[in-house]
């Protein structure tokens, strides 16, 4: 009734005249007119509720029963998740911290207050009439995936959204439920992370056969998707040679669309070497690897975006030679960082949110956070080399190894340092299809996490560990 009694504002500040009552009283009319309509379209609502009532769906009444659920945390996540109420049930939650950092459970307008470690509380959530959210309200731990779904069953809820085994971080992808960072980092068994050790060079001609398909994988927990692939994967398979050698790929296309490849590592001609091949057929792409560095490889057929982000993209490594030859290391590893975009799982990445630059996660070699649930290993006093490529297709690269200062940054065709005791580098920077390397000597053990520096990407899954040990 407010809004039906607000148009008369300027009423006060008019001045006096004759014709002002007759307007008074004709608005006074109108207003009761607009009032009795008002009260008649409530009535209106109100039998509509009703009936609403009279069918079995909802509103739900309190059935006076409780539901009790045991609730605690494991990493930023908690366990369970989720749980299922009959509509009308109240629902109390004994929640124990089990966790290491402080959290609280807020379910609609009923919190727990902050719990410590190790310390529990009861939680009244009320009576459950409808789906509703469960979060950790210390700032970043819903969007990191401490979010506990309330669903009431046997209400009508269709309205409500959320899923019963993944967190939404977030996250609004139309297509999929993009898996937040405690999903991603959850323990499993049934996964194998891509080894990122740098299979050495051999010989002087490199001549593979590469097929070109288009598959369903797995790109992140609980997410499948169909890729496009070189040779199976995504990366595709990386290259490892020295300055001199000859690679002669041959590529065979058994998709259903055109598909190319551009290798940065060689100079060739466009026009024919790049050139799209339709499904059943076959090109081979021969280079001579003049130039050192880590050189980027991706399908050059367009939308390139797409292409890129559906996989088709990998590294090859060329190793300098004579005066200029690397150093022995202890471990070497390649890391090819990519953005990650979710889409209809027989699709694959959305072609409109690729094209928008609207990325979901990010990955080191092609799985978002594999090296948190695989980690890599070294031995205190070990020195390490870890190339790193970018291959977007949009976001920039900060690769910087938590508690490790670098002692040699080598980016595009430079060393920026070099074996240096006195000074040091934090973080090596990348932009889309640039690449390097960083050496770094480990003094102490410890778990040692790799990220890229641009933080958000890093909470996407651009993370991983090294854990040294004595
Ligand atoms: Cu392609």
């Amino acid at each position: 009734m407010t809004n039906l009694m607000s148009p008369q504002p300027s009423q006060p500040s008019q001045p006096a005249q004759p014709a002002k009552s007759n307007a008074n009283g004709w608005a006074a009319w109108l207003l009761i007119g607009l009032a009795i309509a008002a009260v008649v379209v409530l009535a209106v609502v109100n039998t509509t509720a009703t009936n609403k009532a009279s069918s079995p769906a909802a509103p739900v009444a309190a059935s006076g029963d409780d539901v009790v659920v045991d609730v605690t945390v494991d990493g930023m996540a908690f366990v369970p998740n989720s749980v299922d109420v009959p509509a009308g049930s109240r629902l109390i939650v004994n929640f124990t911290n089990t966790g290491d950092k402080v959290h609280d459970l807020k379910i609609g307008d009923n919190e727990t207050g902050r719990i410590e470690p190790g310390k529990s509380a009861q939680l009244d959530a009320g009576v459950i009439t409808e789906d509703i959210k469960g979060i950790c309200t210390i700032a970043g731990h819903e969007m990191q995936g401490m979010t506990f779904m309330v669903h009431a069953t046997g209400a009508n809820s269709e309205a409500s959204s959320g899923e019963h085994n993944h967190a939404v971080a977030g996250a609004s992808n139309p297509f999929v439920t993009v898996p937040s960072a405690a999903d991603r980092t959850k323990k499993r068994d049934d996964f194998q992370a891509r080894d990122a050790a740098l299979a050495p060079s051999t010989g002087t001609v490199h001549e593979e056969t590469w097929e070109m398909t288009e598959e369903v994988r797995e790109v992140a927990p609980g997410v499948k998707q169909v890729q496009w692939l070189f040779n199976g994967q995504a990366p595709g398979p990386t290259l490892h040679g020295k300055v001199g050698d000859t690679f002669k790929i041959t590529l065979v296309n058994h998709g259903t669309m055109g598909h190319s490849v551009d290798f940065h590592a060689g100079e060739v001609n466009p026009d024919t070497t790049m050139a799209t091949i339709e499904p059943g057929e076959e090109l081979t792409y021969e280079f001579t690897a003049n130039r050192s560095g880590i050189w980027m490889y991706h399908c050059s057929t367009d939308p390139m975006s797409l292409h890129i982000a559906n996989g088709m993209m990998g590294a090859v490594i060329i190793d300098p030679v004579g005066d200029d030859a690397l150093s022995d290391v202890d471990g070497e590893y390649t890391f090819v960082a990519s953005d990650v975009f979710l889409g209809d799982q027989a699709i694959g990445a959305n072609p409109d949110r690729v094209a928008n630059g609207d990325f979901d996660l990010m990955a080191f070699n092609g799985y978002p956070n594999q090296y948190d649930l695989e980690p890599l290993h070294a031995k205190v006093g070990e020195t390490v080399r870890l190339w790193v490529l970018n291959v977007g297709p949009d976001q920039p690269l900060s690769f910087h190894v938590v508690g490790e200062q670098f002692d040699t940054v080598y980016k595009e065709g430079t060393y920026l340092i070099r074996d240096e005791k006195r000074t040091g580098s934090q973080a090596l920077d990348l932009l889309p299809a640039q690449g390097g390397f960083v050496e770094m000597t480990f003094n102490e053990p410890g778990t040692y996490s790799f990220v890229n520096h641009i933080m958000t990407n890093a909470e996407k899954g651009q993370h991983g560990k090294i854990i040294v040990t004595e």
